[in-house]
């Protein structure tokens, strides 16, 4: 659309939705007033897309997920349609710059960390690569919490995301399916002598969906974000309200509305409430209501073309209760015989692992289940007893293995992975070493019952958000070099390569990285909530605050940086360490790491023999929007977990795209990144993953570890002393137990982390290697990722939609 367009389009919905003028509108308002007739922009295209579906009768693949990590909209939607140039100049001809209205956006922030950022991302792909894809979720009215920092603790504060509104959704009242809890199940044989189960008495509460459109990138796809809202039933207000119980009735209402108010904040693990099963079943339920009209309304349907027509892929087992309620509305509601609902279930469905912690294992008590949902007892039940008996006929005689991988315990409990296993045609492991580890241990006897079931689909990110638009600069460099195909092809950055060599280009590289850091150390200053220095080496780790992603390495890594300047001995280059992230309000270990952090920070801003050498900050309330000026600015990315704990790893990919240099470990995709990178470009220390695993087996005694390093023990006092000895018990916990082997993998992380200050000394080499990372990225884009789970997981095939004509840029 060209400008005066955009204008008119902008001044209309600024008049008759926003109802405000240029002396009333507030810069929110602006925000909302350019949000709609974005939004205005995509609704062609999304109508097109849908119908294009239908007619076509293409096969639609549904991600169901309880995290969507959506962060801000408009820009990324301005960048899709291809018009940022013409919204620009709009905008600035307004006098408003486009970038300070995006500011104004509340980030969605539906989902915890990497798992609830990976749907987001592939929504994205999804989109861009003309796929028929639905992400279905819960519309909670609560996202992640907003973080504080107040006396260096956490404190965490609701995050009312919807307050004030959110123009990128569209409530559909018309769209609301009953969801069914509670009550009891009845048999009886019908006139055919089939047998029949009724599920009765429930108590209903009723799902409405509301719609975010996807847009592809410069193409004519828009996809769907469909996610339910839970409303109370109106049956259920008017049973009270005719015995005069009014207030009763208002509160009833609110009670089943609970449903979707709030995420779960807890990054992989388990909480095991009642409302989260209510809000697993919930939306499982109201999303395979839809996925069956849908594939009703096709003029002719017959069940047993279901899995050339619908692919389920489940994002870990939080939707594992799909392949129950599967079974039930086949079997139930559409009388089919168990083998063929069986079959088409199992041929439907596909299931993400994203762990192998087995505090993250979901196990849901059967007393739980058997009153939520009684009919869904009977029917894993069921599963269960017919799995077992195959199990018994492959090894006769062999009880333990047969425990192990039933999926109903000893009739207490239910085992979702094994459930979310058994019930799919695909599971997969979201990075190589990852897979191995699932097909080799955690899953292994599934696998030999199972062959080929387990696969690898390694795990990638966005380039348009994680390049394009959080890096314009840098993104402008690349495309002067190599043109701009990477952003939809992202193995074109290999053209990067004969440049890392190049001089000039070296420092024109060098010089965006550097303004990157001086818009980080002014988003600090503005904030008032860090003082960065420009000059110093960018050292960076940004995640959730888990105890396997070892942040405490980390600091034992400062002390000692810490303790050298104290005795005056040379810490290497002067180096801002910035650490950053959410802890589960319920996980005590990370909110000390997190109180240690802040405490550690205070003490080298306060020590003169640090000033000018090393500064540590906590960067507060880590969420996607912040993430996009921190990966710009990142030169080192910590990668550090304990190997063989974090699955894949995303934001490993997010710094390296950004020029960052990564020290890690060889863990989740860390492994895949040394061998895109090269083994020279990338900073490799401590065991591996069997490496620990023979610690362990050993019997690991992190006190020797700590014994023979003085500069470890030393650090480890550090911590221990601070704050009139605050920190003491996780002092003890790394030389007692340290789960995490910090204290095995530290001389090796302090040995590398000395061969990167004296990398950092040399420029040239260092934006070498920082080119040459970039360039070995291209494997790490989502788009590769979903079109592998496309082409071996849901055989789905690209439908493109005829788009509008492309945008003239300006005028
Ligand atoms: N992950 Cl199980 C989460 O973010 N939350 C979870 O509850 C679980 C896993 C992460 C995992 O830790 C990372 O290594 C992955 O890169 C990410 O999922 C996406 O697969």
């Amino acid at each position: 659309m060209a400008v005066p367009q955009i204008i008119e389009a902008f001044a209309h919905r600024m008049m008759y939705s926003i109802a405000k003028d240029r002396h009333t509108a507030t810069d929110f308002d602006v925000y909302q007033g350019l949000a709609f007739a974005v939004r205005d922009r995509l609704m062609e295209r999304w109508f097109k897309t849908q119908s294009t579906y239908y007619l076509q009768d293409a096969k639609r693949v549904y991600y169901l997920s309880l995290e969507f990590l959506m962060g801000r909209a408009l820009l990324n939607n301005v960048l899709n349609l291809g018009a940022e140039d013409s919204y620009l100049q709009a905008m600035r001809e307004l006098g408003f710059k486009l970038e300070d209205i995006g500011e104004q956006e509340w980030d969605a922030g539906l989902g915890n960390g990497g798992l609830g950022r990976l749907a987001a991302c592939i929504l994205d792909a999804a989109a861009t690569l003309e796929l028929p894809f639905y992400g279905y979720g819960i519309r909670y009215e609560y996202g992640i919490f907003q973080q504080r920092i107040l006396d260096g603790q956490q404190v965490e504060y609701p995050d009312g995301w919807l307050r004030y509104g959110n123009p990128w959704e569209i409530q559909r009242p018309d769209a609301i399916f009953p969801v069914r809890f509670y009550g009891h199940t009845r048999g009886s044989f019908d006139a055919t002598g089939r047998y029949h189960v009724d599920w009765l008495d429930t108590q209903d509460v009723w799902a409405m969906a509301y719609d975010t459109p996807v847009a592809g990138f410069r193409n004519g796809t828009v996809n769907t974000l469909r996610l339910w809202s839970a409303k109370s039933s109106r049956e259920f207000d008017l049973a009270h309200f005719n015995s005069g119980e009014y207030v009763r009735a208002v509160e009833d209402k609110t009670h089943s509305e609970n449903i979707s108010k709030v995420l779960y904040p807890a990054d992989d693990q388990s909480a095991g409430k009642e409302l989260r099963l209510k809000q697993q079943y919930f939306f499982v339920s109201a999303t395979l209501q839809d996925v069956v009209r849908r594939f009703k309304k096709r003029p002719s349907w017959r069940w047993e073309e279901l899995p050339d027509k619908v692919a389920i892929q489940m994002n870990d087992t939080h939707p594992a209760l799909v392949v129950p309620e599967l079974m039930r509305v086949l079997l139930d509601q559409e009388g089919l015989e168990w083998d063929l609902a069986w079959s088409l279930t199992q041929q439907v469905c596909a299931y993400t692992n994203h762990t192998i912690l087995p505090e993250a294992m979901e196990v849901w008590p059967m007393d739980l289940w058997r009153n939520l949902l009684p009919r869904h007892v009977e029917i894993v039940e069921e599963i269960d007893r017919r799995f077992r008996l195959a199990v018994r006929a492959r090894y006769p005689f062999d009880d333990a293995k047969l425990q192990r991988l039933a999926i109903v315990d000893h009739g207490h409990s239910v085992r979702m992975a094994n459930l979310a296993i058994v019930g799919s045609h695909s599971v997969n492991g979201v990075a190589q070493l990852h897979t191995d580890i699932l097909k080799a241990s955690t899953f292994a006897e599934m696998n030999e019952l199972f062959p080929g079931r387990i696969n690898n689909k390694t795990n990638g990110i966005t380039p348009r958000r994680w390049l394009l638009k959080s890096n314009p600069d840098l993104a402008a460099l690349v495309s002067e070099a190599i043109g701009d195909r990477w952003t939809k092809d992202l193995d074109a950055l290999r053209g990067l390569e004969p440049f890392a060599t190049d001089a000039a280009f070296q420092e024109r590289w060098t010089r965006v990285k550097r303004r990157n850091k001086e818009r980080l150390a002014d988003w600090g200053r503005r904030t008032q909530e860090f003082a960065l220095d420009p000059a110093f080496l960018f050292d960076v780790q940004v995640k959730r605050i888990h105890e396997y992603k070892r942040q405490l390495l980390n600091l034992l890594h400062v002390a000692t940086l810490w303790n050298r300047l104290r005795d005056g001995v040379d810490g290497g280059v002067p180096r801002a360490v910035l650490i950053g992230g959410k802890a589960a309000p319920a996980y005590w270990a990370a909110k000390q790491i997190i109180h240690l952090a802040n405490a550690m920070a205070r003490a080298i801003g306060e020590d003169p023999a640090a000033k000018g050498r090393l500064s540590l900050a906590f960067l507060p309330n880590y969420r996607v929007s912040l993430a996009e000026v921190v990966f710009p600015a990142t030169e080192l990315s910590e990668q550090i977990s304990t190997a063989g704990t974090e699955a894949s790893g995303t934001g490993n990919m997010k710094a390296a795209l950004n020029g960052a240099l990564t020290i890690g470990t060889l863990d989740g995709a860390n492994v895949e990144i040394r061998e895109e990178v090269g083994d020279p470009n990338i900073f490799i220390f401590g065991h591996t993953a069997e490496g620990i695993v023979r610690l362990r087996d050993a019997g690991y005694k992190p006190r020797d570890w700590a014994m023979a390093h003085p500069e470890l023990r030393r650090a480890i006092d550090t911590i221990g002393n601070l704050e009139g000895g605050r920190f003491r018990a996780l002092a003890w916990a790394l030389m007692d137990s340290d789960h995490y082997f910090h204290c095995a993998d530290y001389a090796s992380y302090l040995e590398t982390q000395e061969r990167v200050s004296a990398t950092y000394q040399k420029p040239a080499e260092w934006a070498r290697m920082s080119i040459l990372n970039v360039a070995g990225m291209g494997k790490f884009s989502i788009d590769r990722t979903v079109s592998e789970y496309a082409r071996d997981i849901w055989n789905a095939h690209a439908v493109p939609v005829e788009g509008p004509p492309p945008e003239p840029s300006m005028q």
